[in-house]
């Protein structure tokens, strides 16, 4: 056991004649190609065949992490399918694949009650409270001995998922948070952007696990460590707050009012329980979780079932050791009675079932003494004050450093210097100072000192600038030390330039003898010039050239990423490229035509025209593209029927997200502004359009429909 078992559906449909067009695409079995040998007769078979082939890939990709297909070639079926909708609106249906965000912001949530309660779990901390409860459940169950289902415990959100029946087999109706375990709020438009819940559970499928709508799924929402990092990395950049852990990021992205940042957020959902009329249907929690991912459900395979105690208790350490390299945060396992009938009569204490139990982990989290407040200075200037610990040993590290970000946070924790204060660390996550601790032992020391952010750099002595509305400081002379050394580990990193051998220890040798004073020095480096370094010989020094000379073949986005523009990171660097497609374009580009880059509001865009006015950077970019860089993106084969027209989008239209319509016109040649003037072609009105409809009227601007402008595409 400990595998997953059977998570396609069987049935091999390849007896059937090549006439039968949808059970051919419908089997997850008969090969990608093949499916796409099947001839549609008409539009609305053609969208029905796409939407399952599209189905089947979001499965592939999404639940079981196997895709089948390239990126490109998913985007193309995704592609062909929004195309077919937008000639023909009325064959879109309100699963389509291509609808996933939708509708319009809302005021608030709405309070619903759950059909059962949301139980929570009580929880043993230790080898001995775990076997005791496994003693008392077995006494409670007459002395029978007992199987163990044993998962890994989530640490994201609780939600409950309804599934109705519909044409197509059962389709997600409502997603409802956990809230006190008896009313949560219903997040439905937010959750369907999720793209591991599926929207619709096809007939074939709901047979073959035994399944019949109305149903519910109950299960965790999360943030995979990767995309919580990415996310923290991008706020930084961007000066805004940071979230503490991947959990609340989640909890927010869930609870916006808006279901596209929620789907920027690439959340994830795993499955773990199954109500059928109010109860659990299945005989073992195993089967039930066989049930869901054979329905097209993602459930974590890490499970065991196992009548032995040991077993249990390997699995709880093996599960412990493997959580640094999770793509996810757990904070224990969950030890579940397998047989579902014996549910019943162990019953419930509270709140909490008796037939299941979490083991939770150690906290990996710790109290110490902040021994001092350091701040350093980053590669666009700016100021990150950290705390200094007496080190501490937390979950299988010693830690002796946390970061505090800025001044603000300092002040919304109310640290001193020499304070008591809990660190957390998570996975991938640098350790945290997440409150002061001010009682019995850990009282505050009558020393304890009130830290100020320093008024001049603490590395150049150059001014410190805090914008107004910013939470950041910024040394802003451009000469400052830290700023070149940081910038050059930044352009050198591996997301970046990818320039292996380029750490500290080299960086800090090639400005030390002044061999490097920016980063398009590092392309004049000759062996000579690296021979003279220490621990450097003939064969290191070649690595290095070599690795120089690669990274100028990397794609436009890295030279853009590793100019460190001010809030400009991997995501926007990615946009500014596809948007403009050369260094010339984006350095030429006005304030308007960058704030129609994805993403791009005005402070970045401010930020952009201010690197680029700057004579030094342009001397710079001349440099980099002497040395032969990358400064030209792949051309985006763009249409022409919207060539030299403007567009403003404004209120909500009726079947196309305002990014989508967007990328509609630019891909068709045309422009998006963001604002009305007496430049603008055409205002594209949906429902409540607001002031910019007012304006376009004023100005005499012609105002069209979502309709209008498809015609319009269509040519
Ligand atoms: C988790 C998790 C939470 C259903 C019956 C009692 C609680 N966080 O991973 N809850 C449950 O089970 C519910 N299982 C889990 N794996």
């Amino acid at each position: 056991m400990g595998q997953p078992r059977g998570s396609l559906p069987s049935g091999l449909l390849l007896t059937h004649s090549f006439e039968l067009v949808r059970p051919r695409y419908t089997s997850a079995l008969v090969p990608y190609n093949l499916r796409c040998m099947v001839k549609p007769h008409s539009p609305a078979q053609h969208a029905e065949l796409l939407r399952e082939e599209i189905r089947h890939h979001e499965h592939c990709y999404f639940v079981l992490d196997a895709p089948e297909i390239t990126d490109a070639e998913f985007d193309r079926l995704m592609n062909e399918l929004k195309a077919i909708e937008r000639e023909h609106p009325e064959l879109m249906t309100p699963d389509s694949p291509t609808q996933r965000v939708g509708g319009k912001p809302r005021e608030g949530f709405v309070k619903v009650p759950h059909s059962t309660q949301m139980l929570s779990l009580d929880n043993a901390y230790s080898e001995g409270e775990l076997r005791d409860w496994t003693r008392r459940v077995t006494e409670l169950a007459g002395g029978q001995e007992l199987e163990y289902e044993c998962e890994y415990k989530l640490d994201g959100l609780s939600m409950a998922l309804h599934y109705e029946p519909a044409d197509e087999g059962a389709r997600f109706a409502r997603g409802i948070t956990r809230g006190d375990g008896l009313v949560g709020e219903e997040v439905t438009a937010n959750l369907r952007t999720i793209r591991s819940i599926p929207l619709t559970v096809g007939r074939q499928r709901l047979n073959e696990a035994g399944l019949e709508p109305p149903f519910e799924v109950r299960g965790e929402v999360l943030m995979p460590t990767k995309s919580f990092v990415a996310m923290n990395e991008q706020r930084e950049e961007e000066g805004l707050s940071l979230f503490a852990n991947p959990r609340n990021a989640a909890a927010g992205a869930v609870r916006v009012l808006e279901p596209k940042i929620t789907a920027k957020r690439k959340l994830d959902f795993y499955s773990y329980f199954l109500l059928q009329d109010g109860r659990m249907a299945r005989a073992t929690q195993w089967e039930a979780l066989e049930k869901l991912s054979v329905a097209g459900f993602k459930v974590n395979p890490n499970r065991i079932v196992t009548a032995s105690f040991e077993e249990l208790w390997n699995f709880v350490n093996a599960t412990e050791t493997a959580r640094d390299t999770l793509p996810y945060e757990i904070d224990g396992v969950v030890v579940k009675v397998n047989s579902t009938a014996l549910w019943q009569r162990l019953g419930f204490t509270g709140k909490a079932p008796r037939w299941a139990i979490a083991y939770k982990f150690a906290a990996r989290a710790g109290v110490t003494q902040v021994e001092n407040i350091f701040v350093s200075v980053g590669r666009t200037g700016k100021l990150t004050p950290a705390a200094a610990l007496r080190p501490v040993f937390i979950g299988g590290t010693t830690v002796s450093r946390a970061t505090l970000h800025n001044q603000d946070e300092i002040e919304r924790l109310g640290l001193r210097i020499g304070d008591w204060v809990m660190v957390e660390r998570g996975g991938d996550v640098i350790p945290k100072v997440t409150q002061v601790v001010n009682e019995g032992e850990h009282k505050r020391p009558s020393d304890a000192r009130v830290f100020e952010m320093p008024k001049t750099c603490p590395e150049c002595g150059g001014h410190i600038v805090r914008a107004e509305g910013e939470v950041n400081s910024f040394c802003v002379n451009v000469n400052c030390p830290a700023k070149l050394r940081e910038s050059l580990l930044h352009f050198a990193s591996r997301n970046v330039m990818n320039i292996e051998g380029m750490g500290e220890a080299l960086v800090d040798q090639l400005l030390s003898r002044g061999l490097v004073h920016n980063i398009a020095d590092l392309y004049s480096l000759t062996e000579k010039d690296l021979l003279q370094l220490e621990r450097i010989g003939k064969k290191s020094a070649q690595n290095v050239l070599t690795e120089i000379e690669t990274s100028k073949k990397l794609p436009l986005e890295r030279v853009i990423f590793g100019l460190g523009i001010r809030m400009v990171g991997e995501r926007t660097a990615e946009f500014l490229a596809e948007h403009f497609g050369s260094m010339q374009k984006l350095m030429e580009a006005s304030e308007e035509e960058l704030l129609e880059v994805n993403e791009v509001g005005p402070r970045i865009a401010a930020s952009i025209r201010e690197f680029f006015a700057e004579e030094k950077n342009r001397q710079l970019l001349r440099r980099l593209s002497d040395a032969g860089l990358t400064f030209t993106g792949e051309a985006k084969v763009r249409g022409t029927q919207l060539a030299g027209m403007t567009f403003v989008l404004t209120g909500t239209l009726p079947t196309y997200s305002r990014e989508d319509a967007k990328k509609m016109i630019e891909d068709a040649g045309g422009k998006v502004s963001g604002s009305v003037s007496k430049k603008t072609s055409y205002v594209v009105a949906g429902e409540d359009a607001g002031s910019k409809l007012d304006k376009a009227n004023s100005l005499g601007v012609k105002v069209i429909s979502e309709a209008e402008l498809l015609a319009m595409l269509a040519g």
